[in-house]
């Protein structure tokens, strides 16, 4: 279904209600949803609307041709910032685990095994899954995740996030992640006295977002950044939750009847 732009997450949530043996995917860009659709994201997500989302980050309005968006990085020289952006940009996962995500995931549009895995962890959580996934726009933002797509440097800007593991990355699987003395993050290498228990552990089901979201806060080039799933938690969602209300009250109270309510309390005839 083609829905306005900004607003698939208000439709996305009336299907899922209305319909709820369906499996609904909203698929959405980083203008759509954190520009003119920031506002029905957030919602969708402290609902936890049971939706998949995949959100394509490609940085820049690509449909428009050439704007710049929340997402493009300071300094970007767009059609609408020809001296370059001076805006600080948003974190797609940062701003999901804000509205209190119950799953969020970053992947690549070309690393098909990442993102396959990452897509299936998602249409198997119950709750809103927000996957963020980095798509290079090769007419107007050419190369902007090289980064994290090119087979010769992923595996040294990336770092593949296991729930229960420790937070190792490098092609030679030697450099790790642990916390210094002021809580930072920092990388080390492994070996000289350093090793895996040294380093932070992933744990994509705490309760507690602190480490999901700090993990959003690590951005290639000032840091290896973590991809994979940051958070996947269990709580209600908001299409289980109205949908039992609904049988409850009709329960107790009979099927509604629409005309009587229309004409109950208040009602005027103009003449
Ligand atoms: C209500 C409304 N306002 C504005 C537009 C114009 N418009 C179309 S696409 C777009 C931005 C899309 O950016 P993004 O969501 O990042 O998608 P991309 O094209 O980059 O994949 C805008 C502003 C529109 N189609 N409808
Ligand atoms: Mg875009």
């Amino acid at each position: 279904m083609h829905s306005i732009h900004g607003r698939a997450p208000a439709i996305a949530t009336g299907m899922k209600v209305t319909r709820p043996e369906l499996q609904v995917w909203v698929i959405t860009g980083d203008g759509d949803s954190l520009s003119i659709g920031g506002n029905h994201f957030m919602h969708m997500i402290r609902r936890n609307v049971d939706l998949k989302v995949l959100l394509f980050n490609n940085q820049i309005y690509g449909l428009t041709k050439g704007q710049y968006s929340p997402t493009s990085p300071v300094g970007k020289k767009t059609k609408s910032t020809p001296y370059g952006s001076v805006d600080a940009p948003l974190t797609p996962i940062t701003t999901a685990l804000g509205a209190n995500a119950s799953f969020v995931a970053k992947s690549v549009d070309v690393d098909i095994k990442h993102l396959c895995m990452v897509l299936e962890r998602a249409a198997h959580h119950k709750g809103t899954a927000v996957v963020e996934i980095y798509q290079d726009c090769n007419v107007f933002n050419q190369g902007a995740f090289e980064f994290a797509s090119k087979k010769d440097q992923k595996h040294d800007n990336c770092i593949y996030l296991e729930h229960g593991k420790p937070l190792i990355f490098g092609k030679d699987k030697n450099k790790g992640i642990r916390l210094n003395q002021m809580n930072q993050p920092e990388v080390v290498e492994l070996g000289k006295g350093i090793t895996e228990d040294d380093l932070l552990f992933h744990d994509e089901k705490s309760e507690d977002p602190t480490l999901a979201f700090m993990l959003s806060q690590m951005r290639y080039p000032d840091s290896p950044e973590p991809m994979g799933v940051f958070r996947a938690v269990e709580r209600p969602t908001y299409d289980e939750l109205v949908n039992n209300q609904v049988k409850e009250v009709t329960e107790k109270l009979g099927p509604g009847n629409l005309q009587a309510l229309f004409n109950s309390g208040d009602t005027w005839e103009v003449k």
